[in-house]
């Protein structure tokens, strides 16, 4: 099967950025949905990240035609029962700035230590192919809620996401490093994998 074009169903430039990095080697042209002309609001109503990226795939991949790969994800704090979850984008209203959203979080950890904190970020990836079918990659990064913003790197809740293995928060780390450890580097990473037995089927 022909993989020489992918469309990568985003509007955000930070996840563009790290995809661009991952699937360079896979010797296809990545287009964001605004290079590829595309202009469609998919609802992301599902509800789980899989069936959210599942959706917005496949809507995608029947208005171009071609191969499309999407991803939902987010950031699940375990002391609020996951929240904000598949909510993570939409958390105090789309418009909220990240500043606010973060310094939410980590009000509502107030009076909470170490373990108590934690979370992780997980990245669904879909990838719906022309011929129908759908395949799905899960990936999670493991950390915990910080007590205030750290770094300039990455985007959304980046900057209060500390990871006490590595004694620094995902704001502070280079793209090279964050792709490496992150919930959409490892599903991108294993979606890769999909997409090269793809390559070699007749
Ligand atoms: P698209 O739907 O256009 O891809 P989005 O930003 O709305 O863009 P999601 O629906 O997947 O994407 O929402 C994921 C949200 O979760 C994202 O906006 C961030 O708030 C958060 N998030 C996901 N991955 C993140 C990461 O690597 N670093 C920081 N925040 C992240």
């Amino acid at each position: 099967m022909k993989v020489n074009k992918i469309i990568f169903a985003t509007g955000n430039e930070g996840k563009m950025r790290e995809v661009r990095m991952i699937l360079e080697d896979l010797g296809a042209e990545i287009l964001s949905l605004k290079e590829a002309g595309i202009h469609v609001d998919v609802e992301e109503n599902g509800t789980t990240f899989e069936e959210n990226a599942r959706i917005k795939a496949t809507e995608i991949m029947k208005c171009s035609g071609e191969i499309v790969l999407a991803d939902d994800s987010g950031l699940e704090v375990d002391a609020l029962d996951k929240e904000p979850g598949i909510y993570s984008a939409r958390y105090m209203g789309y418009e909220t700035s990240y500043h606010i959203k973060n310094q939410n979080l980590v009000d509502r950890l107030e009076g909470k230590k170490g373990s108590e904190r934690s979370a992780r970020f997980v990245c669904a990836i879909a990838a719906a192919l022309p011929d129908g079918r759908v395949l799905t990659t899960r990936g999670t990064m493991e950390g915990e809620i910080g007590y205030e913003e750290k770094g300039e790197n990455g985007f959304g809740y980046d900057p209060i996401f500390y990871l006490p293995d590595y004694g620094c928060y995902s704001g502070e780390l280079s793209l090279e490093i964050k792709n490496e450890l992150s919930h959409r580097g490892k599903a991108l990473r294993l979606m890769k994998e999909e997409l090269r037995k793809l390559k070699e089927e007749p």
